[in-house]
């Protein structure tokens, strides 16, 4: 039996019941559920004021956001990824019948490395989708002077990336289309929920026709559309949220520094670099096990677990190792060196408001006697 209780790799962040309340109330007096109601219709434009864009269509979840957000495009052919995320990102390909093409991520970003972009543009190649993976912005300059020469559209999974800020203004900006997630386990959580940015107000309408079944009208239907909506307690929840989410960004940013510090002494385990030109969201806190440190990764892992603290392998297998896309040509590991070689180093510390310093202290003080 641990004395202390197990901390997992985070824990949802939550608004104080009491606001919640009057919403709740109004719902179940209204009756109005979902299908783009009151609630919904203020968290959109208060999303929307929030991060800075003018067009955001809410989801149920960022899955449905991605699978919608490239219908919307009507792509036919191949889209470069990355294999270094979660199985959403690729899944989001093969449910509109793109072909992935992985290509492999920078060192020290972990994003999708914009030198290997463009030698693997083919004749199929239609799209980019990157991945600002753990909330680090991917290097979305040189991604949009390359699709721009090559006449791509980009698709941003955006899922680790609320309240990321560039310095040189949003970095939902970037690219035809940005999808987030406001799953439970994020930095901003509506329990489950979503949001795609579009460039422009013709791509929001499509969006948001093929969100609800592709309704134009009561009798008229011009597109395939699906149930991608969110509903009204959701979005009641996610407007309070936000009212929240800065302070859960600032104490988030406070452990992060506490890792980084206490974690700076330990012989092979390195914290991702900070760079320079945004605000970061502190999503996650991945360290890399390297050489220097005596125990491996996954040894590492078991002993943390065996002490109560339940870390993750984000993203350990690499998407192009699972079934559906391991016969692809630009799955062979060869080509994504960078990528296989993070998924056998990272791990992602606890990292939540309710973390205590005291909670945090511990974990570094067991990875350094992990490394003695
Ligand atoms: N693109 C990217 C790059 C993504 O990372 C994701 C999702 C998506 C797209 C798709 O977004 P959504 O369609 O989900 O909106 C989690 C999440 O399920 C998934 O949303 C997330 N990425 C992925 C990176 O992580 P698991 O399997 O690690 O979750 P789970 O249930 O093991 O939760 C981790 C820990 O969090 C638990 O040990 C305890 C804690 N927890 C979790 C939940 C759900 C809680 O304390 N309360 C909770 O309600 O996948």
């Amino acid at each position: 039996m641990h004395k202390h209780s197990p901390i997992h790799v985070t824990q949802p962040s939550l608004p104080p019941l009491d606001d919640l309340l009057p919403a709740l109330q109004q719902i179940w007096h209204s009756k109005i559920l979902t299908n783009g109601g009151p609630f919904h219709d203020r968290f959109e434009s208060a999303l929307a004021e929030y991060l800075g864009v003018e067009h955001v269509s809410l989801f149920t979840n960022c899955t449905i956001g991605l699978i919608v957000a490239l219908q919307a495009l009507e792509l036919q052919g191949e889209v470069i990824t990355t294999p270094f995320s979660f199985v959403a990102t690729a899944h989001s390909l093969l449910w509109n019948r793109l072909k992935p093409v992985f290509v492999d991520v920078d060192e020290h970003t972990l994003n999708l490395d914009p030198r290997q972009i463009e030698s693997a543009i083919g004749p199929e190649t239609v799209a980019i989708m990157p991945v600002h993976c753990y909330g680090q912005p991917c290097d979305v300059v040189a991604i949009g002077d390359i699709a721009r020469r090559h006449g791509l559209k980009v698709i941003y999974d955006a899922a680790h990336a609320f309240g990321v800020r560039l310095s040189s203004g949003s970095l939902f900006d970037h690219g035809d289309m940005s999808v987030l997630s406001f799953h439970a386990t994020k930095v901003f959580n509506t329990f489950e929920g979503g949001a795609v940015i579009s460039a422009d107000a013709h791509l929001k309408a499509r969006v948001d026709r093929l969100r609800n079944f592709g309704f134009v009208d009561e009798g008229t239907i011009d597109l395939p559309g699906l149930n991608g909506k969110m509903s009204e307690f959701n979005a009641a929840l996610g407007l309070q949220q936000l009212k929240v989410v800065g302070d859960a960004i600032a104490r988030r940013a406070a452990i992060a520094a506490m890792y980084r510090d206490g974690l700076s002494g330990v012989l092979g385990v390195h914290c991702m670099p900070e760079t320079a030109g945004h605000v970061p969201n502190h999503a996650y806190f991945p360290i890399r096990i390297t050489q220097g440190f005596p125990l491996q990764r996954d040894q590492l892992h078991e002993w943390l677990q065996s002490h109560g603290i339940y870390a993750r392998r984000y993203f350990h297998p690499l998407i192009s190792s699972f079934r559906m896309y391991n016969g692809l040509e630009s799955a062979h590991p060869d080509r994504l060196r960078v990528a296989s070689r993070a998924a056998e180093q990272v791990i992602c510390l606890p990292i939540y408001p309710a973390l205590t310093n005291d909670e945090a202290r511990r974990i570094i003080s067991l990875i350094e006697q992990a490394g003695h």
